[in-house]
């Protein structure tokens, strides 16, 4: 007999809804130990070309090769040279006193707004420097550890965070929503993953014009809600694209919990299988791993193998954004618990057990990075801070959409401006 709705009808069981709930709240003693994290070396590496239905244990577990003894482990080991890996904790570091000035600037009223993406730096370091500098990046916006990677000029993120007269984006972008055409960084972009499909699309166009580069773009799992995570690997799988499509999986997204975007019910990595897209994940914290991950995924995107989801397993040790306080939503304790360490440190005991580091070193290094920051952004303030009117002139917003301004619009600009000049006798009152 058919249901009425009547919710009480019959001997059926009434339907119930599940709605996640994270485990641990402000206040609550963290612990991890159900986290099944496997050993350092004990996911098989596939050949590049392996067909995605093979690929189910390495989309479930995940790959490590940095082990308690700070050695490298397993099939998965990048060898890379010991100056390689003090390039790669350089960058790391770098990052990481740029965060630190960058914040406080915020803080101190310097720039409105920032993001860290502290605990998650090997994410971005290690893949840009497995991939080729030309190869095309579509960033979300904690990929900043690129743009160091690259060597983009740390003025020059400075002075878009300030939006200054210097900044090369005009004031037409959040602050750190960076873009540089000359480094292949595509303009980082608010709308949450965007980047997904335009990074499929450009991988096809680099395909169809019979070009070597490859696209990779870069999510958080949280977006991965949005449909156009699916659209781009739908489009993905279905052209071969070569598109390395990598998610960074740092447990919340903002005040939501991975559950909300379905971390209760699979791993991010698995959703690649569905599609029929080569899958990995791996742990974000083991800047090894990261690396080996994409270079892995490379060479199968260039070897026309296809696409590859990468899923990087990480915690977001600080808030969100500068807008954000994590103590209002989440234990204070998860950042200590977090079982896979912190990734600067990892890296750097790696190279003082294989012999080629020191902690004098360490401190040297860290040392001059703050200085070489500190020296940088007092350079970048004499371009102007947030306030000191030291930005682009205002008719500058009406510009560069338009091959001609239409007259409308060149009638606002000039009222903008005659407005102002009214106002302050100079369109320009604070320098
Ligand atoms: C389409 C869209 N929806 C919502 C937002 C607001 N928003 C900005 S960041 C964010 C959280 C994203 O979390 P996640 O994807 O996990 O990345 P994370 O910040 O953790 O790196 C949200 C909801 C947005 N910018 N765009």
């Amino acid at each position: 007999m058919a249901g009425s709705g009547n919710p009480a009808e019959g001997n059926r069981p009434a339907l119930a809804l599940h709605v996640p709930e994270p485990r641990y709240r402000p206040g609550d003693t963290a612990d991890f130990s159900h986290i099944d994290i496997g050993a350092p070396g004990d996911q098989p590496r596939p050949d590049e070309g392996v067909h995605p239905s093979q690929m189910a244990g390495l989309a479930y577990g995940l790959v490590r090769v940095l082990g308690d003894d700070n050695l490298a482990h397993g099939p998965w080991n990048p060898r890379l040279s010991p100056d390689r890996l003090r390039t790669m904790l350089g960058h790391m570091a770098l990052v990481r006193a740029f965060d630190e000035r960058m914040f406080r600037g915020q803080r101190q009223g310097k720039t409105s707004f920032y993001m860290k993406c502290t605990g998650e730096e090997a994410t971005s370091i290690a893949p840009a420097m497995a991939l080729a500098s030309d190869d095309m990046i579509f960033p979300s916006y904690r990929q900043q550890g690129i743009l160091i990677a690259r060597g983009y000029p740390l003025i020059e993120m400075i002075n878009q965070i300030y939006s200054n007269k210097a900044d090369k984006l005009k004031g037409r972008q959040l602050p750190i929503m960076y873009s540089s055409r000359e480094h292949s960084f595509f303009s980082i972009s608010g709308n949450l993953a965007t980047q997904c499909p335009q990074a499929v699309g450009w991988a096809m166009a680099s395909a169809c014009r019979g070009d070597s580069r490859i696209a990779a773009s870069w999510v958080g799992e949280g977006s991965t809600a949005e449909g156009d995570f699916h659209s781009a690997c739908t489009f993905a799988a279905v052209y071969n694209a070569p598109v390395i499509l990598n998610v960074v999986n740092n447990q919340w997204a903002i005040s939501s919990f991975s559950g909300f975007a379905g971390a209760e019910r699979t791993t991010f990595a698995a959703r690649g299988l569905g599609y029929g897209i080569a899958a990995l994940r791996v742990d974000g914290n083991d800047p090894l791993a990261c690396y080996a991950a994409a270079e892995w995924a490379a060479t199968r995107a260039r070897g026309n193998h296809g696409p590859s989801l990468i899923e990087y397993f990480t915690y977001r040790a600080e808030g969100h954004s500068t807008s954000d306080d994590p103590s209002g939503y989440r234990s204070a304790q998860e950042r200590d618990e977090w079982p896979l360490g912190d990734p600067v440190n990892r890296l750097k005991n790696h190279l003082i057990a294989i012999g080629e580091w020191d902690e004098e070193r360490q401190s040297a290094m860290d040392l001059e990075c703050a200085e070489r920051v500190k020296t940088t952004t007092k350079e970048a303030e004499k371009n102007g801070i947030l306030g000191h009117g030291l930005h682009h002139p205002f008719h500058t917003m009406f510009e560069d959409v338009y091959e001609e301004l239409p007259w409308h619009l060149e009638e606002q600009a000039e009222q903008a401006i005659r407005e102002r000049i009214a106002k302050f006798g100079t369109e320009r009152p604070f320098g």
